[in-house]
């Protein structure tokens, strides 16, 4: 067993991961609770398996996502350098104008197979869009505010142009702990604010979301969140334990065959923050903003799939609306609509699968192999090839709106409208944007879950030695 190098991409997002947490405990007493109640009940549902938390693969162990928001073009160019080096890329497009915030961006995460199973955090990360801030004065507030803010120490910025350029080998194991210690200050909580206290009770009335990402001198973390193998126990868990949870769980109903992804959180609490005074005197004040999540991941579904989800979920929620009726029994009555059998979603093509030659049928030299063109469907039915549901990697916007709502801290009657209406070529326009400063495409994260399944589909042709599967 090799030892990994410093400047292992796959490593260093581990050890950054790893690193955050820690902080991220620290900072937030609450969120070790919830992290502690997510491994009570891991461990209450391995052991009705004959199992133990020993049993899952240690990146099971590690947290999945966290987010954050960027105020400027120039911040999200350098974070998505930052993020390169730990071998995380841009993976789909989030119009978050769709669900009234003035933000759009996309998630940073790994996108191999490989990388993905050595440890799939991911980083869903959004930049302020001052063109949707309506209130000119406020506009110019937040621009002029976020032009002198310094998030990247300048050793950061060494470290990661010298990322860049030389050969990774050159860089030692002491510049890989110096990148580690240097972005975790982008990340840290700073409970004093860059601006007085008027400056930010004006942001907050446009949004509270504007307030949040100007007023502060560091893009803090806003939440983190591990997975869970039974997310309604841990929903359970917390209101049990006191902690004070949002009121229901975001995404899907439960399922027998788990799909896309299903998040709940406790509420982000009231921190206390000192604002610029006169002269040498703070000014006390609070900010509402982090949190801890937990989610429960399904199977990456294809754009049919994800087209029946979206119908469904407007369906349900506009019902619940209307009949005042509770949504989570409309949403599973509403759902029942969606196939809940591995069998059917593989065949109506909703689920994507990766498929593999199963472990003795692969021929071996000399032996007998396949010939022509064969049906998966048989190689399934023959025991030659098995599936299994590839795991869905990315996030759901409307699910998103959902935890951040319940997280803003009241404040209705902001200026920025907060149901922003959007076209379709507009959303197109900012992600052209938005690929343009990032200085490369955005894939889509339907199309990469679409490659994984061809590619393994193409493996096992190619195992079998058959011309056509
Ligand atoms: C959105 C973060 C989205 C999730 O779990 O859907 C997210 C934001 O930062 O406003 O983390
Ligand atoms: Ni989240």
């Amino acid at each position: 067993h090799e030892e990994p190098k410093p400047w292992d991409p796959d490593h260093l997002r581990t050890r950054f991961v790893q690193a955050l947490s820690e902080m991220y405990r620290t900072e937030v007493p609450l969120y070790g609770k919830l992290v502690d109640v997510v491994n009570q009940v891991d461990t209450t549902t391995l052991q009705s398996r004959g199992q133990s938390l020993n049993d899952l693969p240690s990146r099971f162990q590690l947290e999945r996502h966290g987010a954050i928001r960027l105020g400027t073009q120039q911040e999200m160019r350098m974070i998505s350098r930052l993020f390169a080096v730990m071998g995380m890329f841009p993976v789909g497009y989030y119009d978050l104008k769709m669900v009234g915030f003035p933000l759009h961006g996309t998630a940073f995460r790994p996108q191999t197979e490989e990388s993905l199973r050595k440890n799939p955090f991911r980083v869903f990360t959004t930049v302020l869009r001052p063109d949707l801030i309506s209130s000119p004065k406020v506009r110019e507030m937040a621009t002029s505010i976020l032009s002198t803010r310094q998030l990247f120490s300048s050793r950061l910025i060494e470290l990661i142009d010298q990322a860049e350029t030389s050969a990774l080998a050159n860089l030692t194991a002491e510049d890989a702990n110096n990148l580690i210690i240097e972005s975790l200050k982008i990340f840290k909580w700073h409970s004093r604010s860059s601006v007085p206290l008027e400056t930010y009770l004006t942001l907050k009335k446009e949004h509270p979301m504007v307030a949040d990402i100007v007023c502060f001198p560091s893009a803090h973390i806003n939440h983190l969140t591990p997975r869970t193998l039974d997310i309604d126990a841990v929903q359970a868990g917390m209101i049990s334990q006191g902690l004070p949870a949002k009121d229901r769980i975001e995404g899907p109903p439960k399922r027998k065959c788990e799909i896309l992804l299903r998040q709940t959180s406790f509420k982000a609490l009231e921190e206390r923050v000192s604002f610029a005074g006169d002269a040498d005197h703070a000014i006390d004040g609070t900010h509402t903003a982090r949190f801890g999540e937990v989610e429960q991941r399904g199977a990456a579904v294809t754009r049919k799939g994800r087209e029946l989800y979206d119908a469904l979920l407007a369906k349900a929620v506009g019902r619940s609306e209307k009949e005042d009726k509770d949504s989570d029994k409309v949403l599973k009555e509403v759902f029942a609509e969606y196939p809940d059998d591995w069998e059917v979603l593989r065949k109506e093509g909703l689920v994507y699968f990766r498929y593999r030659v199963a472990e003795d049928k692969a021929p071996v030299a000399g032996t007998h192999k396949l010939e022509g063109s064969v049906h998966i469907n048989k190689l399934l039915k023959e025991g030659v090839v098995t599936c299994e549901p590839i795991t869905y990697e990315d996030f759901l916007p409307f699910s998103a709106a959902g935890i951040f709502t319940s997280n803003l801290g009241g404040e209705k009657d902001g200026g920025t409208e907060r149901k922003l209406q959007r076209t379709e070529e507009e959303s197109k326009r900012s992600r052209v944007q938005l690929e343009g400063l990032l200085g490369r495409k955005i894939p889509s994260e339907i199309d990469l879950y679409d490659e994984l399944q061809t590619d393994s589909v193409k493996e096992c042709q190619a195992l079998l030695g058959l011309s056509e599967i």
